[in-house]
Parts: C-alpha cells; structure tokens; sequence
C-alpha cells in the first residue's frame, strides 16, 4: 500500500526523448507549448464564463446587470487581490438559472481546452454559488455533466467534475451540499476547497473531508495561493488532500518543501491568476521556476481564464517568454506532471505520454545523418 510519506521518484526521462529535448531550437518553443497535449487540472467553470456569454444569458434569463456593456464589464476586471476578484466572479455567475446555462458556459469552455490541445480536464464547480440562489443542485450538475459527456464524444477529451465546498461558508454548509450531491455521486469524482483563503484554514473541514474520502472521493484544496505555508501543512494534515491547489507559498517553508518533493505532491499552479491576483507582481516575479528546480511535481492551469488574460497555453505562453530559465525540458515535465498529478486511470495516461513524445519529436530536427556505408564505398 501507498502512503503519503513514502518517497516517490518521478519517471525519468526515456534517453530517447532527452535528446529530442536538446536538439529543439528555442524558436520552436512556443510551437511545443501549444502542441503538447495536456491535463488541465485547475480550471474553475464559473471563471471561464467570458463577458459576452454573461451578457447572453443575463438577457436570456431577464437578470438585471450592473454593467451597461460587455466593455464596461471587462474595464471592471482590475483586482488588486483575491476578494476582488472574488466579489465580481460571483456576480459574473448569477446570470446562470437554467441547465442549459450551466451546459453553455461548460461547452464554450471544453471547445477552447480543445484547441489548447487539452486532453484530460478535471473541472471545479462551485454548486453553493447556485444553491444560494435557489438554483437546484441537480440544475448545475446535469447540465455541466451533459457537457462533460460530449467533450469525451465530440473532442476527444476526457472530462470529469470536482465539486468545491466555498471555505467561507460553514462546515454544516458544506455537509448539507454533500448531502444534496449524493443521489448524483456518479456525475464528479471528488471535492476541492476554495473561495477566501485567509481567516479560513483547512481545519475548519476536517469532518466533511473526513467523510469525503469515507466515501472514495478524491480530495484536493486550495492552499498557499494568499494563505501562509501552514495552510498547505494542514490541507496535508488534517484534510489528507491528494494535491495541492497553487500551493506557491510552500517555498517560505523548506521542511515544508521537502516533504512535497519526496511526496511527489502535486502543486497546481496558475501563473496568469497569480499575477493578476498581485500574488507575484509580474510574471518576471513567479516562482514556477524555483519549483521545478525544487523537484516539486508542479503544473500549469488557468483557475479562472475569462478572468485572468487567458487560456491554458496561455498560461505556458506567456509564463515562458517571462522566465527564460524555463525551456524545453521544463515544458515537457510540466505536460508529465499534469499526467502523473491527474485522477485518470494509468492506460490513459500511458497513451497521452506517448503523444506527447510524439509531438516533441515531431518538433525536433531530425538527427543528423550518421556515417552512410554504402557512400563511404569507393566504386571503381
Ligand atoms: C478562485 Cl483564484 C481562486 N482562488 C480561490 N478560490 C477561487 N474560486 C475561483 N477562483
Ligand atoms: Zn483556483
């Protein structure tokens, strides 16, 4: 049986594939980037309603904005930290009333990670945001499953839903919207924690969690994205998560950082929502670098893309032309550790591997020719 505090390696690089990895000139980055297929594992739906969408629906469904224009909604995107951001996600996700709300946003979302060439999505849905509002649970779960099944049919991706308990809301909230999940556990293949961090440690869920994994769940939480490492020590303590959600501030702690690369605990990171977010004041600023070098299995997301300037590649886009320590063989570790670190069966991800590797050799100048024998023969 596995442990948590067993050490894990990762898979090494296959010779073959390190040689393709030196041989890529760094023009041909960006083309490796956007080629590479990927698991998105950090996307939050409700971000990735884009404005026009909001303002469709918001007239569909007679809800009343506080914006005259979809410009006017975008020029309101400037957040200074998370609660800002929040405050205007959650008004964003009030136009949703209707299942096929609910299938519209997820399908506008699965036809973009198709041409970021994302192949495994493992998708967060914040069912407390509608409950609220009297929206029914199985309203949400209908809808954005539909979605889900025809991203697998139509695209080719394999697509599975995460629900998220909002750590601002109560514990018995959260067991109450377990509860109302239930009938419908087929339809998501874990729980998350997310919404405001600080003043809301992951102590405050051990019971639900608890529960959680009783029930086979996969479990994962946000930590250390505005929160302190001790966040993150806890999401592992008390909450027993299988990854950790950003997880960047785990570096203020080298115990800390140890214990996540001898783990092999996935950190999902977000570049674009940490800049936005004023987390790293520029990209030029993020530590995804000093986490590879680290050995920690960290990944690239998008968490919020209608938000925060973008999609999955993005994400690898810009977050690469900012840090020129990251090259060929960070974007390909990268695209490994959104294999390793996802929920998907191994045959699945033994498949994307090996396209992956495709890909890169594709990409790659063919090796120059050997000694030929037949030309070094002297004819007479
Ligand atoms: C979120 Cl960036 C972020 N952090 C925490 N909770 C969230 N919900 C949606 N985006
Ligand atoms: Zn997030």
């Amino acid at each position: 049986m596995t442990t948590a505090s067993e050490p894990r390696s990762p898979a090494p690089i296959p010779p073959e594939v390190a040689a393709d990895l030196a041989r890529l000139p760094r023009e041909r980055l960006p083309a490796l980037l956007r080629r590479m297929p990927k698991a998105e594992l950090h996307i939050h739906i409700e971000g990735s309603l884009e404005p026009e969408l909001i303002f469709d629906l918001a007239r569909r469904n007679g809800v009343a904005l506080p914006y005259p224009s979809v410009e006017a909604l975008r020029a309101a995107y400037a957040f200074t930290d998370l609660q800002s951001f929040l405050d205007i996600y959650y008004a964003g996700a009030s136009v949703l009333l209707q299942e096929q709300d609910f299938f519209d946003m997820a399908w506008a979302y699965f036809e973009k990670a198709a041409a970021d060439n994302v192949v495994r999505a493992e998708v967060f849905f914040d069912p407390q945001t509608h409950t609220e509002r009297g929206v029914p649970f199985e309203t949400v779960i209908r809808g954005l499953h539909h979605a889900c099944q025809r991203a697998h049919a139509e695209l080719g991706i394999s697509a599975q839903l995460i629900l998220c308990f909002l750590r601002h809301l109560s514990e018995e909230d959260a067991f109450d919207t377990l509860e109302q999940a239930l009938p419908w556990r087929k339809y998501f293949i874990g729980v998350g924690l997310d919404s405001s961090e600080v003043g809301y440690p992951p102590e405050k869920f051990a019971r639900v969690f608890a529960r959680c994994r009783e029930l086979g769940l996969q479990v994962v939480a946000h930590a250390g994205e505005e929160g302190p490492p001790a966040y993150i020590s806890s999401a592992l303590d008390v909450l027993q998560v299988q990854r950790i959600d950003h997880g960047v501030r785990c570096l203020e702690d080298a115990a800390l950082v140890q214990r996540l690369a001898a783990s092999r605990m996935p950190l999902t990171v977000c570049p674009l929502s940490n800049v936005k977010l004023k987390v790293f004041e520029r990209m030029a600023d993020h530590n995804l670098p000093a986490l590879l070098a680290a050995g920690l299995c960290a990944t690239v997301h998008s968490d919020d893309p209608a938000y925060f300037g973008g999609y999955l590649n993005q994400n690898f886009i810009d977050t690469f032309a900012a840090l020129p320590q990251l090259g060929a063989t960070e974007a390909y570790t990268l695209a490994r550790n959104s294999f390793e670190a996802s929920f998907a069966d191994e045959r699945s991800k033994a498949v994307w591997t090996a396209e992956l590797d495709a890909v890169l050799h594709t990409l790659a100048p063919s090796r120059a020719p050997g000694p030929n024998p037949t030309q070094d023969r002297v004819t007479p």
